[in-house]
């Protein structure tokens, strides 16, 4: 499909007052998204597992504004409190979407948002976030339009979603979602995720993800700025035909559930990622010294038991552990006696596959 196409030319009927609310997850990614073009088109495919346990919740209650105004009139409450300082980014989100949802002038949003995790615990709300506010936005004009699909409801869900943030079109649905044009895969889209057409092995449906959280503050640089660094990067051109290659080969290997060719290809996506920080211009380094001793930990952990505990690294300091759920018992008590110690307070949280975005109400 063409952006063109998520246009809507038909006058909408719309309800003059509602309230709608949608709950969606975060993901984390096996191949990187690390490199964008203009209009948040991405300069490799990427594939993430669906997350569960981490989420956000997000309400919009709309209310008809008479006078169609010059700017968007909304206001925003993150858990329970109003946060100007969220503002700015949901306005660049309506700034970008305005000629696909032509109502957002129409209405005052009242939003409401939370997340299941900390807000200052390293873990991105912008994936989660952007994905349920999209969903609240598709759902007003769902009432409009109540002869669209489902196919075309979450699609056009999905492409909003990743104009607010690139790794948000990923959340929509469960449960391994792919984004990004790559040959192989003639249904795959720059401009929206897919869920993974072809053979997954049932191993990976219940997948684990404990995530250890070994810093929790600010992080150094933003994701987009590191985006922003991939262009004129030494090694760009290379990394970006890494991620076709990688992505194809992980095709045998999902639908055989060969976890050791997984865990050779996860990893290396996480260093390359962070070997892109480190030789951009400026470089930079969002690892910490804790986040090595702990790969290093799940290396020997892996060496000793024959085990399939592997980490991958999102854009910060913490680690995901990834493992089977048959695993679940044995790595549990890995992380309890080995890694606990390095995270910031103790903390990590105990995440798995999901199957994606839901209504609430
Ligand atoms: C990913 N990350 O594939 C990669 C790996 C972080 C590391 O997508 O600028 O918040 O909002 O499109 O999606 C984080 O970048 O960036 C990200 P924007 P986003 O998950």
């Amino acid at each position: 499909m063409k952006a063109s196409e998520f246009v809507s030319n038909i006058e909408l009927e719309l309800p003059k007052s509602g309230s709608v609310s949608w709950k969606s997850p975060s993901n984390i990614a096996l191949v990187k998204y690390w490199g964008k073009k203009l209009n948040q088109i991405p300069a490799n495919p990427s594939i993430s597992l669906t997350l569960d346990a981490c989420h956000t919740k997000t309400s919009v209650q709309f209310q008809e504004i008479t006078q169609e105004q010059q700017n968007f009139s909304f206001d925003l409450f993150f858990e329970g409190e109003e946060k100007p300082a969220f503002k700015p980014k949901i306005q660049t989100f309506f700034e970008r979407i305005e000629s696909f949802v032509p109502f957002l002038k129409k209405y005052h949003f009242t939003i409401h948002t939370s997340n299941s995790f900390p807000h200052s615990s390293g873990i991105a709300s912008s994936a989660s976030g952007m994905a349920a506010l999209a969903l609240c936005l598709m759902e007003i004009e769902q009432k409009a339009l109540p002869e669209m699909t489902e196919d075309f409801f979450y699609r056009k869900a999905s492409f909003l979603a990743r104009l607010g943030s690139g790794s948000a079109c990923r959340s929509i649905r469960g449960s391994l979602v792919q984004w990004g044009m790559h040959k192989p895969i003639p249904e795959s889209s720059d401009l929206y995720g897919i869920t993974y057409p072809f053979e997954v092995n049932e191993v990976f449906e219940d997948y684990h993800d404990t995530i250890l959280l070994v810093h929790k503050g600010q992080k150094t640089v933003s994701s987009t700025v590191g985006h922003g660094l991939m262009e004129g990067h030494p090694f760009a051109i290379n990394r970006f035909e890494q991620a076709h290659s990688n992505l194809n080969a992980l095709k045998s290997i999902f639908a055989e559930g060969n976890l050791a060719e997984f865990i050779k290809i996860v990893e290396s996506e996480a260093l390359t990622l962070h070997a892109m920080m480190m030789t951009s211009h400026p470089y930079f380094l969002l690892m910490k010294p804790d986040t090595l001793a702990i790969l290093e930990k799940i290396w020997n952990f892996r060496r000793e038991t024959g085990l399939h505990a592997c980490f991958t690294l999102d854009a910060g300091a913490n680690v995901h552990l990834l493992y089977p759920s048959s695993q679940k018992e044995r790595t549990i008590q890995f992380v309890q006696d080995e890694l606990v110690a390095h995270c910031e307070n103790g903390h990590y949280i105990c995440d798995r596959v999901g199957n994606g975005s839901k209504r609430l109400m």
